[in-house]
């Protein structure tokens, strides 16, 4: 199993070990991990070696580290296209998982600034602001902090909101959803993104920003969303772009 002789460096070694035993489906997501006492008395090795295999495996999101309770097989992480304009109901169905929502917020108000400016609207103007987490198989994934133009989409209700917006809007109101304009960026969560997504405080997250439009211009939806770092990975398609001589 390790091999103290072989050029590879004993942390890679146990790595690998490691690697294989959940590749082999022998350790599966939710399964604890030895402590790093039993490692170390197994392999006949350091403790300070053991942790450093164990701390890049978490670093890379194969591993996740429970305060006062152990290591664990990590939940492999869901892999979200950045191209077209889903509803997070629709991302969840179409990868099988039963899609589900917390409201903990639901309110009109005058909008912000910011959101004024977003969405084109006056200060007179009413919005309704959203605060939901998403549940994929009741396991929290995401927190939205939506703000949706009440002039455009009319009739909002806490009901609603438990489901699906974007079947509401299409569906219901018979508006069609045009495009959107996204930025990422990470960020270690803080305590409120902590508790609403059962994470630790620090640990890192992905905040999304969409602006969403009808398909005549209008903009109807801002949102920041706090996606959780160790259940998703999002892949792009990069065609060539044309080259200018
Ligand atoms: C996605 C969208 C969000 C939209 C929601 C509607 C991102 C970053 N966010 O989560 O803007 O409000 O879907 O989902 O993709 P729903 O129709 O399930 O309520």
């Amino acid at each position: 199993m390790i091999d103290k002789n072989s050029p590879l460096p004993i942390y890679y070694q146990i790595q690998e070990w490691i690697r294989k035993k959940m590749d082999d489906g022998e350790w599966e997501p939710g399964d604890m991990l030895p402590s790093e006492r039993i490692f170390a008395e197994q392999f006949n090795i350091s403790r300070m070696t053991v942790r450093q295999a164990i701390t890049e495996l978490v670093n890379e999101g194969l591993l996740r580290r429970e305060k006062g309770k152990g290591t664990f097989v990590a939940e492999k992480k869901l892999e979200q296209p950045l191209q077209g304009l889903t509803s997070f109901t629709e991302d969840m169905k179409a990868r099988g998982f039963q899609p589900g929502n917390k409201l903990y917020e639901f309110r009109v108000t005058p909008p912000s600034r910011d959101v004024a400016d977003a969405l084109n609207m006056k200060k007179t103007d009413s919005v309704y602001e959203l605060e939901r987490v998403r549940l994929a198989d009741n396991k929290p994934m995401a927190l939205e902090m939506t703000s949706i133009h009440a002039g455009v989409v009319t009739n909002l209700s806490k009901d609603i909101a438990q489901s699906s917006l974007y079947n509401y809007i299409e569906q219901t109101l018979g508006l069609t959803i045009g495009h959107a304009s996204q930025t990422l960026e990470s960020a270690l969560a803080g305590e409120k993104e902590a508790e609403l997504l059962q994470i630790e405080a620090g640990d890192p997250i992905l905040w999304i920003s969409r602006k969403t439009h009808l398909q005549d211009g209008t903009p109807f939806e801002y949102v920041r969303s706090a996606y959780r770092g160790d259940r998703y990975k999002f892949s792009i398609h990069l065609p060539r772009s044309t080259r200018r001589h």
